[in-house]
């Protein structure tokens, strides 16, 4: 099937949300590079965001990290993206870089530790109300080192307690969005380690907590296109966290370890409903650019998550449905392939200029003169959050 207008409209429905801390500082617990022109706030970060989509009409929301992202006046926040042409998304919630926290947080044994962590979850809701923001999303690095260390058992009903607790005050229009990941910083065991166990503690919550797939966080090999269709099918797959990995939770660019992987995950999606305006999966980014520029980088990322989707949707859906249904397991095979082996990138430069957009956001942005400016204007800008 060739890039139709069909193809071209789809497209229009993709919206991939950027992280904050995607334009920080930040590097891994060896070394932090810092890079000229960083932003040194929150309303700096969101204009470094508003260039992204700017150049690629991808990403017109941005997510928030609390702390990280605290301000005094939210609603200044708030009108600051929309002067940038861009909303405010997801918050964050940080329970993992307080001293309080070393033996967990919504696990945690001791009750004023729970109560603490709970309260910073209601403070974010108080702060998505003033944003705006649709979904908070819990990652919790809840878990721990050694065999008898706790009771698995417990830190499992306390978090159902607690989690219980803060999706209470979800407001009608909002979502609760809880991550999972298999290792790291607890290494004996997590928490919430796999999708099985998010999805367990959401469904006991109600319609509108739902799970986060960060695709960095599962063990290698995994067949993370199957997780996306049985979460889909449950109707519980929230949202992506979408970066690429080697060996961990590597934080790489999106599609550049392996873009036949991202294709094969798109594909699920459209295939289960989760796609654009059909669909209740938000795409976003959890990513840090330690050695390449932060927002040429964030570009490059938003327009892989584009170029597979493009692909994903070139499926000859009636020729694949018939080859498996007669089992003609080449055919089904090759009718996948051959749209990942097509080239959209020309067609997605056309659709960028009928819609006003550069032909080649990475050569626009980097003509824009935007890099250098910040690199003069900016001193002394901030850290991610990661790698200090
Ligand atoms: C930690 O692994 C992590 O990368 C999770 O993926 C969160 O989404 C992210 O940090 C931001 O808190
Ligand atoms: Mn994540
Ligand atoms: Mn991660």
């Amino acid at each position: 099937m060739a890039f139709t207008s069909q193809t071209a409209s789809r497209l229009e429905e993709q919206a991939i949300e950027l992280p904050s801390w995607a334009f920080g500082n930040s590097g891994t617990r060896f070394k932090v590079f810092t890079q000229p022109g960083v932003p040194r706030d929150p309303f700096e970060k969101i204009a470094d965001a508003a260039q992204v989509h700017k150049h690629t009409g991808l990403s017109p929301t941005v997510a928030l990290h609390i702390p990280w992202d605290k301000v005094d006046d939210y609603a200044a926040l708030r009108e600051h993206a929309e002067d940038h042409g861009v909303a405010l998304g997801t918050v964050n919630s940080n329970t993992f870089q307080d001293d309080d926290y070393k033996l967990g947080s919504l696990a945690h044994r001791d009750p004023t530790i729970r109560r603490k962590a709970i309260d910073h979850h209601l403070e974010c809701i108080d702060i998505m109300d003033m944003t705006g923001s649709r979904d908070l999303k819990i990652w919790l690095a809840d878990g721990t080192n050694y065999p008898g260390q706790d009771d698995m058992r417990g830190r499992q009903d306390r978090i159902a307690a607690s989690l219980e607790e803060i999706y209470a005050r979800i407001g009608d229009e909002q979502r609760l969005v809880l991550e999972y990941k298999i290792f790291e910083p607890a290494f004996y065991h997590m928490d919430i380690p796999d999708w099985g166990t998010s999805y367990a503690q959401v469904s006991a919550l109600g319609e509108r907590a739902v799970v986060c797939l960060d695709t960095g966080h599962h063990a290698p090999s995994t067949n993370i296109e199957f997780i996306v269709m049985q979460l889909l099918r449950l109707g519980k797959l929230g949202s992506f966290d979408f970066n690429s990995r080697f060996y961990a939770d590597d934080d790489l660019i999106v599609g550049a370890a392996d873009p036949f992987q991202l294709f094969r995950i798109i594909v699920e999606v459209i295939r289960g409903g989760g796609y654009g305006e059909e669909g209740d999966t938000a795409f976003m980014l959890d990513q840090c650019h330690n050695i390449e520029d932060k927002i040429p980088g964030q570009i490059r990322s938003v327009l892989n998550v584009q170029e597979m989707t493009a692909r994903a949707l070139l499926i000859d859906l009636p020729s694949l449905d018939a080859a498996q249904a007669a089992g003609d397991v080449l055919t089904a095979n090759g009718t996948m392939m051959d749209a990942f082996y097509t080239d959209v990138r020309p067609d997605l430069a056309t659709w960028r200029q009928e819609r006003g957009l550069p032909a080649d956001p990475i050569a626009a942005y980097a003509a824009s003169g935007y890099q250098q400016k910040i690199a003069a204007d900016r001193v002394g800008g901030t850290q991610a959050g990661w790698g200090a």
